[in-house]
């Protein structure tokens, strides 16, 4: 009998990928690993234990925060934190970095930032929710405390990224830049099973993904692809199949298996959109770009843009190559 590999096995057997020191990048994913078994633990519970509701706060953002935010921001932190691999994180949830300062950080050499629960508003209604990382090596000299330049790195520089997606199984994808692996959990055994190796978007795609509802506030070119996107046209395919489920990881990963175009533009009332470039955008646009597909503002790489804020926001584009560059021609064309 053969039996699938684990993520553990895959890691180990493919440590040479990665570029720097061997098994570093290898006990890190483990550590995430671990957060998002116990995430994933609690996440089934929600609607059974009595953990639902705002938790009386809001985020930085000035969101109502679900008390599940809190505990995934809280085991993810903990977690990290308990090992040495990493000198610093920053969250969706916290306003500031949180830098490392104990005797087994003082060698880390990477920063994490990440979006502990995204798409938490779905967790009441019973529908997918995820979390988004991004590693980097930091800037700063080892041995001293995390510094805002070590978060603040283009896409470009990092070195890994990924999501958990709690949908119907739950899943760890990530890329090392050595293309976008898939693992299954398997919640009988506790273990991750390769279930995707190599995942690719198909170049072209018929599903977009967006909230129509804020069609009045889009910018022209946004507004002319969504109605080329509708016209009828069978030689190509046209009209396309509207999906949005208001996840970011769960449209993402339901257009990387079946080719398509996630877009949240900016708009009147959001001049830079929703999503967050460090742990929403450029993790995605990594592991986009390593399947395959695209990733942009709208007119520039997501990966090379600098950023200059923790939380800063950005107009975001990705999925199937064509579609990408049809939406940026668009955008191109009928720029206000
Ligand atoms: P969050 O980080 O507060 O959960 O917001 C991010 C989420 C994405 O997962 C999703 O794609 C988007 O917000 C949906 O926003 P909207 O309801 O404006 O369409
Ligand atoms: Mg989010």
């Amino acid at each position: 009998m053969q039996r699938h590999t684990t993520l553990g096995e895959f890691l180990i057997k493919n440590q040479k990928d990665f570029p720097y020191a061997k098994g570093e990048l290898t006990a890190l994913l483990s550590s995430i690993r671990l957060a998002g078994k116990m995430v994933n633990q609690e996440i089934n519970k929600a609607g059974l234990a009595n953990i639902l509701g705002a938790a009386g706060n809001e985020n930085v953002q000035g969101e109502d925060q679900m008390k599940l935010d809190v505990l995934a921001n809280d085991l993810f932190i903990s977690t990290l934190q308990n090992r040495g691999e990493i000198c610093g994180i920053g969250s969706e949830e916290m306003e500031d970095f949180v830098s490392f300062e104990e005797e087994i950080h003082k060698d880390a050499k990477y920063v994490v930032l990440m979006d502990p629960l995204d798409g938490s508003s779905n967790i009441d209604v019973n529908v997918s929710v995820g979390t988004i990382f991004s590693i980097y090596r930091r800037v700063s000299e080892p041995g001293t405390p995390a510094v805002l330049e070590d978060f603040l790195q283009p896409g470009n520089k990092q070195v890994a990224a990924g999501y958990l997606i709690f949908g119907t199984s739950t899943m760890l994808v990530y890329t090392s830049g050595n293309g976008v692996h898939g693992f299954t959990y398997d919640p009988g055994i506790g273990s991750f099973f390769l279930s995707h190796p190599k995942m690719t978007i198909p170049e072209d795609g018929k599903i977009y993904s967006i909230n129509e509802g804020n069609y009045v506030h889009f910018p022209d070119g946004v507004k002319k692809y969504l109605k080329w996107c509708q016209e009828l046209d069978p030689t190509t395919n046209r009209p396309f199949t509207s999906r949005y489920i208001g996840s970011l990881v769960a449209d993402f990963h339901r257009n990387l298996l079946k080719g398509g175009i996630y877009i949240y533009p900016r708009g009147t009332t959001a001049p830079n959109g929703k999503l967050r470039l460090l742990y929403e955008c450029n993790p995605m646009a990594f592991l986009m770009e390593q399947a395959g597909g695209k990733a942009s503002d709208g007119y520039r790489r997501i990966m090379d843009l600098e950023p200059t804020e923790l939380h800063q926001r950005v107009p975001f584009f990705c999925g199937s190559s064509k579609m990408v560059e049809k939406a940026e021609a668009f955008m191109e064309e009928y720029k206000n």
